[in-house]
């Protein structure tokens, strides 16, 4: 379908599918067998401009907004979801410094963002505050000139790649979801180190890990916004970052409906190709239509986000649900077109199938999305 794209987006969408061609599609299963980090593409993906998509003008970026950035993640997602989360990440850790954040702490860091010089992650969630963002436990103290931030980040994506952290920590702790402030900790400050890297299911070329911070000091400064507007700026963080996560959906479920057409032009079975089969058609056709609906959706959210920025909840979990239900249902239907072959590591869909998984889980569970779209229902007919 024609989106009417400008010719900005259409040139971002146009590099974001060069990379993904040249470098992501032939490199991915070799990332994804050893757990590899895909530094080099990251390399690649920063000499092409690509992290400068979000940040504004006047600290060095595109000024683009989410709906451009929803393009480029959707272009590199069709490629690998791996790589596609680890750039994905870098934007979800800087967005507490651009919501929230003094113009110094943008002067100081967005500059290197946009140019890829350095990359940012997101420190929310412990072994015990997943869904309940607000249960976190990791606290922050002050002392003389300096915070002291004690607690173990757990599943951090760009955990020990990346050099900045937006680090959530509870300042009050006795005040719950208004207790909670952010951090910006860096790769090098005192008392923060790296733990345990995990081994996953999908997007294994994406680095899992934990942070721990020891006493670790970062001095005053470091506070984004004001203490005890953490929780607020989290929610908002996650209300910009989902429709992201949504298009890694429509990328991914493009890249497995491509492949199960091919497939099933090319597979002979009882002396035809199986498309000429309606069983076959039939499913093809749901998984086309089920993807350009959730395309459709996504585009329309990140749209209305750029232009609604205080109403952004509803519609960013609606298209985060959508879509990532919708491509967990597509990459598995396209596993069972390919039948055994797709069962198979030397096709990719079984990969497609395994990284699909995460998407209705991080960046809250598409049950939380449930919730936060039934809450915000129930605000709108009161
Ligand atoms: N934007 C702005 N403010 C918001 C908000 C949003 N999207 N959502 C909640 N708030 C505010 C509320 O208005 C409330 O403020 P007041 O105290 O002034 O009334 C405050 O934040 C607390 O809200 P609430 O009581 O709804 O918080 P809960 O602890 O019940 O949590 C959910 C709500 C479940 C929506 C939240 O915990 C959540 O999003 N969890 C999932 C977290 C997640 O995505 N984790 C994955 C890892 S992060 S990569």
């Amino acid at each position: 379908m024609d989106y009417f794209f400008t010719e900005q987006q259409q040139m971002i969408i146009d590099t974001a599918r060069e990379i993904t061609n040249e470098k992501i599609i032939p490199a991915r299963a070799e990332l994804d067998e050893k757990n590899q980090f895909p530094r080099a593409i990251l390399e690649d993906i920063a000499k092409a401009d690509l992290f400068s998509i979000f940040v504004p003008e006047e600290y060095g970026g595109l000024g683009g907004g989410g709906f451009e950035i929803v393009l480029a993640m959707e272009e590199l997602a069709r490629g690998c979801v791996g790589v596609a989360t680890s750039f994905a990440a870098s934007a979800l850790g800087i967005f507490p410094v651009m919501i929230a954040g003094s113009n110094e702490q943008k002067q100081k860091y967005l500059p290197d963002i946009a140019s890829g010089a350095r990359w940012a992650a997101f420190g929310l969630t412990e072994a015990n505050a997943g869904s309940d963002a607000a249960g976190i436990r990791t606290t922050a103290v002050e002392d003389g000139d300096c915070w002291v931030l004690n607690g173990t980040k757990q599943w951090i994506t760009n955990g020990g790649e990346s050099q900045i952290y937006s680090i959530v920590a509870m300042t009050d702790p006795n005040k719950g979801p208004r207790g909670a402030s952010i951090f910006v900790v860096e790769d090098g400050d005192p008392g923060f180190s790296y733990g345990k890297k995990e081994d996953k299911m999908g997007i294994r070329s994406s680095s899992t890990r934990e942070l721990i911070m020891k006493d670790c000091r970062i001095p005053r400064d470091r506070l984004v916004g004001r203490r005890g507007t953490g929780f607020i700026t989290v929610m908002k963080t996650l209300d910009l970052s989902r429709p992201g996560i949504a298009s890694l959906g429509i990328g991914l479920a493009q890249a497995a409906l491509d492949e199960a057409v091919t497939y099933a032009k090319q597979r002979v079975q009882f002396g035809k190709p199986i498309i000429s089969f309606q069983a076959v058609q039939h499913m093809l056709a749901d998984m086309a239509i089920q993807l350009e609906a959730g395309r459709a959706l996504v585009y329309a959210a990140a749209k209305h986000i750029d232009s609604h920025p205080k109403d952004m909840s509803k519609v960013s979990s609606m298209c985060k649900v959508f879509a990532t239900d919708m491509a967990m249902k597509v990459t598995t239907d396209a596993v069972q077109i390919l039948g055994g072959y797709g069962y198979m590591k030397e096709y990719p869909v079984e990969k497609m199938m395994r990284d699909a998984k995460i998407l209705q889980i991080y960046e809250g569970t598409n049950q939380i999305q449930r919730n936060v779209v039934g809450q915000e229902l129930n605000k709108e007919y009161s």
